[in-house]
């Protein structure tokens, strides 16, 4: 039966979206997971433009704005115009507005980064292309990690969706390959363009990079409800930990930060790095926690409380599904990788990398 309202109309249930083919798509199957849960559930898609989408003329890390593509569609859900927003998980910001909270995080694509070459140089990889080859991408993350292993290459930033993108790549002979998230491609159904992805422990994804993030209000919990059904246990776990670090590292786009997450045999390994915009500094470091309950389990677990929050992450889960003990052992890996980045020095490489992006005309 269809949820009805107090005034005993049917309660049809708004999702904003970015109106991107790749946006459309993510939103496309959040409607059919819930549909699965419920078939008489009544969904409208509200497709919104975003200034990330409207901006196309210069790099995004430039345009000194954080939450680009997520501002319009949190601003309907914050006036009640939406009951859910659909996002990559990536492109949130670390910190959220208040009374916003993500409310589902969906099983994880593959994270890793994709090189897609020109279909001249099919079968090459980045080491066989020649000296000054250019290649295309606007990820600061990804070119600091690029340099180091590729000096011989250049980097030029390429904007627009997935579809404008590769169609950049075939018709002009401006680039000899692009780097996109594999988990995009895939999604688009484009997998045969992916020439081979980069080995993630070498070079790192953003955080978030992968999963879908669903968007509420934090006092919504009929919405919240329902929506957290969608939540991937593991997925969820990354990415609290991944944010957690983000956070902690006041950090955005305009900084390249990567990382990298996994579970194996009830422990949470992290592996992070913070990089100056040419590459040249690295700062890595690698933690684990345990994810085996214990006594502080059970203290938390009684607290009596529906839902848990992640302060660090902005991710709501509720109690039935993951633990709060889990939500902060994650949070709290995220922050404390961040720390000791930060002991290490990464303020200053942020920073200066932050300084130099404003300044530079070209990255
Ligand atoms: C963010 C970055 C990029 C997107 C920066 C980064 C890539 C920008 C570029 C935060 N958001 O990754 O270091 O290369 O010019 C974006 C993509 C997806 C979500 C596309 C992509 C799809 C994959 C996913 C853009 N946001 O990264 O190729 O859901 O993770």
């Amino acid at each position: 039966m269809p949820p009805s309202q107090d005034d005993g109309t049917t309660k049809i249930l708004k999702i904003g979206t970015r109106k991107s083919p790749l946006a459309m798509w993510q939103t496309e199957w959040v409607v059919d997971e819930l549909k699965k849960l419920d078939k008489d559930l009544m969904i409208e898609i509200v497709p919104m433009s975003t200034t990330g989408d409207k901006i196309l003329d210069k790099p995004l890390p430039k345009t000194g704005e954080k939450s680009l593509f997520t501002k319009e569609l949190e601003h309907a859900l914050a006036l009640r115009e939406v009951h859910i927003v659909v996002n990559s998980m990536k492109d949130m910001p670390s910190t959220l507005p208040d009374n916003l909270t993500i409310s589902a995080v969906a099983k994880r694509e593959n994270p890793a980064d994709a090189v897609v070459m020109h279909p001249k140089h099919r079968g090459k990889r980045l080491e066989d292309l020649e000296d000054g080859s250019v290649i295309g991408t606007s990820s600061l993350r990804r070119i600091a990690q690029l340099k180091r292993k590729f000096p011989h290459l250049k980097y030029k930033s390429v904007r627009g969706n997935l579809n404008t993108r590769l169609r950049k790549l075939d018709e002009a002979n401006d680039y000899s390959a692009l780097i996109l998230a594999a988990a995009g491609l895939k999604r688009m159904g484009w997998n045969d363009r992916i020439s081979y992805t980069l080995d993630t422990e070498v070079f790192m994804y953003a955080a978030g990079q992968g999963a879908l993030a669903v968007e509420t209000r934090a006092d919504d919990v009929e919405t919240i409800d329902l929506v957290s059904k969608l939540h991937d246990k593991h997925t969820v776990i990354q990415c609290i930990a991944e944010r957690a670090f983000l956070r902690t590292l006041e950090g955005g786009c305009s900084v390249p930060t990567a990382v990298r997450t996994y579970i194996k045999d009830d422990e949470l390994y992290m592996k992070a790095g913070v990089y100056s915009l040419d590459g040249s500094e690295a700062l890595v470091a690698d933690m684990q926690t345990s994810l085996t309950p214990n006594e502080e389990w059970d203290r938390i677990m009684t607290s009596g409380d529906r839902e848990a929050s992640c302060e660090f992450a902005s991710i709501t889960t509720s109690y039935h599904f993951v633990s709060p003990y889990l939500l902060k052992a994650a949070g709290h890996l995220g922050r404390d990788i961040a720390m000791l980045l930060v002991k290490k020095g990464a303020r200053r490489v942020l920073d200066e990398a932050r300084r130099q992006n404003l300044m530079s005309d070209s990255i």
